[in-house]
């Protein structure tokens, strides 16, 4: 049976468990806080863009032709040099923006194709971050060596960059 210390306790008790049974309980204030976020990313995009200046020659025999266009997506350019001979050299502008959001950094070129008889050079390029909107510039030197192939057609080169988001 219940001692006579507990026995108050045990009744009070025994009527909270009553009342509960009956529908009844003790109220209490609450309220509760929240955080919600949204998140939108941003984009990593880098191109190809208009150098604003012009292709230039070595042509002794004023026989060669270089061009070159920057594709819609900004993302290759395709040089197209026709009529070269020992010597000959094409030196191309290049300029290449970053047009995302997310500063970059950038290396290359990382792969270098070409015949052995055609020269790329020279091409430096520092590691230093590229803002949004910055870009960085130089120029494509092709030089057709003395070993160059008489008549031959499409000889293709190949040249890549990489660009990573600065982490
Ligand atoms: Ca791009």
């Amino acid at each position: 049976m219940f001692s006579k210390k507990s026995l108050p306790i045990s009744i009070a008790l025994i009527l909270l468990i009553a009342l509960s049974t009956l529908g009844l309980a003790y109220g209490f204030w609450t309220e509760t806080l929240q955080i919600n976020g949204t998140v939108d990313t941003g984009d990593l995009d880098v191109a190809f863009v208009d150098p604003g200046l012009a292709v230039t020659e070595y042509d002794p025999g004023n026989v060669g032709t270089c061009a070159y266009t920057i594709s819609s997506d900004g993302n290759s350019i395709e040089v197209t040099i026709a009529g070269a001979y020992p010597w000959y050299e094409c030196t191309v502008p290049v300029k290449m923006q970053n047009v995302g959001s997310v500063p970059v950094t950038y290396s290359g070129p990382v792969a270098v194709s070409a015949p052995a008889w055609i020269g790329l050079s020279p091409i430096s390029l520092s590691s230093s971050p590229l803002p949004a909107g910055g870009s960085v510039a130089f120029t494509l030197n092709i030089f057709v060596d003395e070993t160059a192939p008489e008549g031959y057609n499409d000889a293709t080169f190949h040249l890549e960059f990489d660009f990573e988001q600065v982490h």
